[in-house]
């Protein structure tokens, strides 16, 4: 008995390869690059994606989720303080109390709901794409990434001469965690300076991530534990209401810049 629709092998690479290569051609110019698919960059993404707006994220890995998947040590667990588990409501994403303003959640279910929320509002992703460099035109405003396949990264130079591809966009995020990879592109340029995440604090932490989130220089926005690595705010550990709002508040900011940009 057969179940299946028969079907030759080169059906199924035309498909995945017109399908990419469709995709491919109509980001070359997005509304808002995202690099980094962790939490914070996720929420941006799901935020914008809710208000229309044109999303690419670009993550090195070939999964998605950053160190969302695993939230503390080895234990899929991860805490968030309250207010931020109004997020897991929204994502439908059970939690229980462990103490007064302290809850824990099962990290994949977490992770898993936000990536398909990013991708519900049509969000679409590069992966397995390594950011290379910026792109900064005569007005010194941000205006895209160049990018690679990672794997690229790893093999010898002689072999691995490969120009990268430009990507352009309105707004990039950097939300690279504590890399801040965008933002050392312009610190090796000498057009900004970090000052290195602080030692973990968690009570001072996250308020000062949210409230530092935001354009560091035209054109770009920095979002999660990469603020941390800018203005060396402490780190948190494995509790992540910070990143998600922050992510949130990225949103909020990038949706100001392209209503300047649009007027
Ligand atoms: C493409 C890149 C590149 C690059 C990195 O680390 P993340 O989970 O980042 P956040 O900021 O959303 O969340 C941080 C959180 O996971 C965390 O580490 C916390 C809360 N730590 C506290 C503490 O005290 O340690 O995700 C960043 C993503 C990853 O998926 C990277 O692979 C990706 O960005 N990425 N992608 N090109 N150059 N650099």
């Amino acid at each position: 008995m057969t179940i299946f629709h028969p079907i030759a092998e080169k059906d199924v690479t035309r498909a995945i390869v017109s399908s990419f290569l469709r995709q491919l051609e109509d980001y070359t110019e997005s509304d808002v690059i995202i690099v980094g698919g962790g939490p914070s960059g996720l929420m941006a993404g799901k935020e914008l994606g809710i208000k229309g707006v044109k999303v690419l994220i670009v993550e090195r890995n070939n999964y998605l989720g950053g160190g969302f998947w695993i939230g503390g040590y080895f234990m899929n667990k991860l805490t968030i303080r309250a207010p931020a588990q109004q997020v897991l409501e929204e994502l439908g994403v059970p939690y229980e109390k462990a103490s007064e303003g302290l809850y824990t959640a099962d990290a994949p279910h977490a992770c898993a709901s936000l990536i398909a929320s990013a991708c519900d509002v049509g969000v679409k992703f590069l992966s397995l794409t390594l950011l290379e460099d910026v792109i900064l035109r005569e007005d010194n405003r941000m205006a895209g990434v160049v990018v690679n396949w990672s794997p690229i990264a790893h093999l010898p130079r002689e072999i691995a001469a490969l120009d990268p591809v430009p990507l352009e966009s309105k707004v990039v995020i950097d939300a690279t965690g504590h890399d801040a990879s965008v933002v050392k592109k312009l610190e090796q340029r000498g057009l900004i300076k970090t000052k290195g995440e602080g030692a973990l604090w968690i009570a001072g932490s996250e308020d000062a991530v949210v409230e530092h989130t935001g354009e560091v220089y035209p054109g770009l926005v920095v979002c999660g534990m990469a603020v941390a690595t800018i203005y060396g705010l402490p780190r948190m550990g494995p509790t992540f209401g910070g990143m998600l709002l922050s992510g949130k508040r990225a949103a909020e900011v990038v949706a100001q810049i392209l209503q300047k940009v649009a007027a």
